[in-house]
């Protein structure tokens, strides 16, 4: 029998072998990697990720990954402190949604900020969803109102939601629509819930927060896309600690900082690197309230930064 190459979508990708989504027929196969394939990113620990496409040839139960498409991007963090090899999390990613809460976990804003910065690199549309709005006290509901000033200010959207009581969650799910979805953000923010909220058919796996760092538990291992009832494509995700910024310089830095990339047109210096020159557009923003201090910090805390760390 003349076996035929078949197109198709990496779904998940387990370390032992691939779920690939047959385009054709809309079946995953388990797909294994042709050694013929040459995989010349030797900087990344995993040459293929989920959302990439590739060309597969079907044998009796399972396949053998022949190619993969060119990526119109991908999102990649580095895999820990002292590594030099880098993870790619997900390729063709069409939109980025930033799970936090405002306690359990506690967010902070420095690692908000990587996240957008990461994004902004790879050209990737964020979002940022706050979860867990049903047990909200007063406290976290004016930090929450912080957050949605500062990052409104900056141009990205902020959407409070609740897996539990389904708050927010039609909004979201209409986000997703006919888009390939990335929900990242830590342990226990509730990335599998809300997933399960868009579509309780789905039935992911949820993990507790422990009581004692009030931290989740890592349920989740995978980076594995589900398609939703309503028509989206979402890519859950394990909880992440944190970003080593790769490909970004110290000098574009302000480049991936949308808002202060505005003002710094302004800056009497060309190279003005926006830290203690004279005439400097950003800081005088920053000054008189058109830039967010948090987001200020965040960009000086980035730039002090060897660039590589893992937080
Ligand atoms: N009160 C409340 N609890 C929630 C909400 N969403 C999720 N939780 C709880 O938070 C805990 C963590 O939820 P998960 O969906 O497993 O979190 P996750 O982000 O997928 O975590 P990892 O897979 O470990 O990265 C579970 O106990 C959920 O029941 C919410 O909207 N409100
Ligand atoms: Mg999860
Ligand atoms: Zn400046």
């Amino acid at each position: 029998m003349l076996s035929k190459s078949q197109k198709g979508i990496v779904y998940k990708h387990t370390g032992s072998h691939y779920l690939v989504k047959d385009e054709a027929s809309g079946h995953l196969l388990p797909c294994t990697v042709s050694g013929k394939l040459r995989l010349h990113d030797s900087q990344t620990t995993n040459p293929i990720a989920a959302g990439d496409r590739v060309q597969f040839e079907p044998t009796a139960n399972a396949g053998v990954i022949k190619e993969i498409y060119a990526r119109k991007n991908y999102i990649i963090r580095r895999s820990s402190n002292l590594s030099k090899q880098a993870h790619i999390i997900a390729a063709n990613v069409d939109k980025a949604f930033l799970i936090i809460t405002i306690e359990f976990p506690r967010v902070s804003l420095e690692f908000v900020d990587r996240f957008l910065v990461t994004c902004e690199a790879y050209a990737i549309p964020a979002s940022i969803v706050v979860n867990k709005i049903d047990g909200y006290t007063d406290g976290m509901r004016q930090r929450l109102a912080r957050i949605e000033a500062v990052y409104a200010g900056a141009g990205y959207a902020v959407l409070p939601v609740s897996a539990k009581t389904g708050a927010g969650v039609g909004r979201l799910a209409d986000e997703t629509h006919g888009a390939l979805c990335l929900f990242a953000g830590q342990s226990g923010v509730g990335k599998s819930s809300l997933i399960n909220a868009i579509d309780p058919s789905l039935r992911l796996r949820t993990g507790p927060i422990s009581d004692y760092h009030r931290k989740g538990m890592h349920t989740t291992t995978f980076y594995e896309i589900f398609d939703t009832a309503s028509g989206g494509h979402i890519i859950d995700s394990p909880g992440i600690k944190g970003f080593g910024l790769i490909d970004v310089e110290k000098a574009e830095l302000c480049h991936f900082f949308p808002e202060l990339f505005r003002h710094a047109a302004h800056c009497k210096f060309n190279m003005c690197t926006h830290t203690h020159e004279p005439g400097c557009a950003v800081k005088a923003a920053v000054a008189n309230g058109q830039i967010a201090p948090e987001r200020y910090t965040s960009y000086l805390k980035m730039r002090d930064d060897d660039g590589g760390k893992y937080r």
